[in-house]
C-alpha cells in the first residue's frame, strides 16, 4: 500500500448530519437482508426515496449480510444508493470484522465501476446492529484509505455521521493516520 498522505486527506471528508440531503452521485445505506426498508438510516433513506425505490429494492430479492445491492437514488438528490448489509454484531467472533469490511470493498467497487465522483457513507452496522463505534470506526476508515491508495476512483468519499461522537471517531482515526507524529 502506498500512501500519499497529502492525496488521501484531500480525497476523504467527515459530514456531520442526514445522508438523505446530500448531493452526491451515490450514498450507502446500512440495510438488512430483506432490503425492505426499516428504521435508521435505511428508514430515512426509504422515506426520502419515496415508493419507487421500495419497489425496485422488491425486485432484488433480498442480499446476504456482508454484500451490496445498487439501485437508483429515486427522490433523493443521490444518483443512486449502495444498499450494504452490515453484520448484527455478537461478540466479533462470528466473521463480523470481515463481513462489515466488505460491504465498504463492495460498495466502492460499485462506486468504481459506475464512474462515481463522490460516495457517501453511514456508519454501517453501528445502530441497530450493535457494532461497537470504535471497532467499527476503524474497519471504516482502514477500508477506505486501502481502497482510494490504490484507486483513482472514487475520486472522494464521504463519512456522514449522524451522530457527534461518531464523528469525532473519525477524526481522531483520520488525525492518526494523516499526522502521526502528533
Ligand atoms: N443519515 C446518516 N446516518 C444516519 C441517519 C441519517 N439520516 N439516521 C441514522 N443514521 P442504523 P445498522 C446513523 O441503525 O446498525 C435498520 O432498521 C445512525 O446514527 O441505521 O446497520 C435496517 O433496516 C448509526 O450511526 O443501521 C436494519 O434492519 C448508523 O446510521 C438495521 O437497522 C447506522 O445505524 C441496520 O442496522
Amino acid at each position: 500500500m502506498n500512501l500519499d498522505v497529502e492525496d488521501l486527506s484531500d480525497r476523504i471528508d467527515i459530514l456531520k448530519g442526514d445522508i438523505t440531503v446530500l448531493e452526491v452521485d451515490m450514498i450507502v445505506n446500512a440495510a438488512n437482508e430483506s432490503l425492505l426498508g426499516g428504521g435508521g438510516v435505511d428508514g430515512a433513506i426509504h422515506r426520502v426515496a419515496g415508493p419507487g425505490l421500495l419497489a425496485e429494492c422488491r425486485a432484488l430479492g433480498g442480499c446476504p449480510t456482508g454484500e451490496v445491492r445498487l439501485t437508483a437514488g429515486h427522490n433523493l438528490p443521490a444518483r443512486y444508493i449502495v444498499h450494504a448489509v452490515g453484520p448484527i454484531y455478537q461478540d466479533g467472533r462470528q466473521g463480523e470484522p470481515d463481513l462489515l469490511r466488505s460491504c465498504y470493498e463492495g460498495a466502492l467497487r460499485l462506486a468504481e465501476q459506475h464512474g462515481v465522483h463522490a460516495i457517501a457513507f453511514p456508519c454501517i452496522s453501528t445502530g441497530a446492529y450493535g457494532y461497537p463505534k470504535e471497532e467499527a470506526s476503524r474497519i471504516a476508515v482502514e477500508t477506505v484509505v486501502h481502497w482510494l491508495s490504490e484507486h483513482k476512483a472514487p475520486r472522494q468519499v464521504i463519512f456522514c455521521c449522524y451522530e457527534a461522537v461518531d464523528a469525532k471517531l473519525y477524526v481522531k482515526r483520520l488525525d492518526a493516520i494523516f499526522h502521526p507524529e502528533d
